[in-house]
């Protein structure tokens, strides 16, 4: 091919998120917030971007309102010069129907395909935590003949239920795809170890749009791209896969290489903040050779007085900790900790109030969530489980703008 290939990204966003309630109570999984500054549609972004592509559309379903809002607000480009991040809502072409798959998600949206006329389509996830260079995988892609490239990550087997498996020969062409098995298969180097899907595929364009026509017109499948699309471009041998751990990012550390997390779970969502804190992150948002964009809220900086501290913590801008203590936790913009108040291993949004000498531990709370003057939250879990949610971590969560008790 001659000259740069033309290239459209589209980042599937309408994801419900039932297993993070409830965060996703009233917002798409995508738009959940994430890391004090960012949602966590913003790591997928800043992949692609930071990667070069300019024309992404975000398929959007489910309670879009606060992703649609955070898109235009935060990631619109320069639509004069034809770049363009945008939100695109279900039920645009083909009816008054809400998408029933992924990939009819896609498919009802072709429209974008045809005005654009691309060579080769990224689709990527949007719920998932990494940093990752896409353009080495386009690379990859361009250079095999295949229809479809997977981004494929090793995960321990014990996890890998959750995702699609992949097997694969010397080449690098997957020979089997198995979507979410019951059990499992290891790695031919190790039985502990599955190779999985990340969920984030390069196309050729024609392989796409067969594809997806062929599955439109089985009156049979889910019009899910892991469980459909994907396993009949393996039938056909036409996909390949990307090794993760290939992949190459401006100035990571040994350390953060290669982290991928699927935080589609609260004690998943609350593990990978818990790797934001520690001294030596496993995952590093100070990298600014790929820095994690996203629009922080004109807000003055973080403020300590009274004797307040906080130590192995994230803290946002506007927020005020005056006289309580917070340590290894994720304190999100504007928020407010008073006098006596114990904040320990918890993930607290923007906006939270905490009041003077309250406890909180292993906690979530949402946004705008206030603990009044002397509560508990963490501490007698019986006790939480009547009034909250706590998941089988045992991690305390408390919806958006509740008043704790
Ligand atoms: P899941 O994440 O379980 O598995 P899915 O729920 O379809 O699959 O979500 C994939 C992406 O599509 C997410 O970003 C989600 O937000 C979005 N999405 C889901 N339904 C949508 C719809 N109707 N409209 C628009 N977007 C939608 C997938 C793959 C597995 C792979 C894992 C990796 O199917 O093979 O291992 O991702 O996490």
């Amino acid at each position: 091919m001659k000259g740069q290939p033309h290239v459209l990204g589209i980042v599937l966003a309408g994801g419900e998120g039932k297993r993070l309630w409830p965060l996703t109570a009233d917002r798409a999984k995508p738009a959940v917030p994430f890391g004090g500054n960012y949602r966590l549609i913003d790591f997928v972004l800043s992949n692609l971007v930071n990667a070069g592509l300019t024309q992404i559309c975000v398929l959007t379903q489910y309670k879009s309102h606060s992703l649609d809002r955070h898109i235009s607000t935060t990631w619109r480009l320069s639509s004069v010069l034809g770049q363009y991040i945008t939100p695109v809502p279900a039920q645009q072409r083909l009816g008054p129907r809400w998408y029933t798959g992924s990939a009819d998600a896609i498919y009802q949206s072709l429209n974008l395909v045809y005005d654009e006329k691309p060579d080769y389509i990224v689709v990527f996830g949007a719920d998932h935590v990494y940093r990752m260079d896409p353009s080495q995988m386009l690379e990859q892609h361009i250079a095999t003949d295949a229809g479809v490239t997977v981004a494929g990550i090793r995960v321990p087997r014990a996890e890998a239920k959750a995702f699609g498996c992949i097997d694969s020969d010397a080449s690098g062409r997957i020979t089997r795809f198995l979507e979410k098995p019951a059990d499992p298969p290891g790695t031919p180097d190790d039985p502990e170890v599955t190779f999985a899907s990340m969920g984030n595929y390069v196309f050729s364009t024609d392989a796409l749009l067969e594809a997806l026509r062929a599955d439109a017109a089985n009156p049979d499948s889910d019009h899910d791209m892991g469980g459909d699309i994907i396993p009949a471009l393996v039938a056909a041998g036409r996909a390949s896969v990307y090794d993760f751990a290939d992949n190459v990012v401006p100035g990571e550390t040994e350390r953060d290489r290669g982290y991928w997390r699927d935080v589609g779970t609260i004690d998943a969502y609350y593990d990978s903040h818990m790797d934001l804190v520690s001294v030596h992150p496993v995952f590093n948002l100070y990298n600014q050779a790929w820095p994690i964009r996203t629009a922080t809220p004109p807000l003055a900086p973080a403020k300590f007085v009274q004797g307040g501290s906080a130590q192995e913590s994230i803290v946002g801008p506007g927020t005020i900790i005056s006289g309580g203590h917070v340590g290894n936790s994720v304190v999100g913009a504007d928020v407010v900790v008073e006098a006596g108040a114990q904040v320990d291993g918890s993930v607290l949004l923007p906006g939270v109030r905490i009041g003077k000498g309250a406890v909180v531990r292993r906690a979530i709370l949402d946004k705008n969530v206030v603990v009044p003057d002397g509560a508990q939250i963490g501490v007698d879990l019986a006790a939480d489980r009547e009034r909250y949610t706590v998941s089988s971590g045992g991690v305390v969560v408390i919806g958006k703008g509740i008043r704790a008790e």
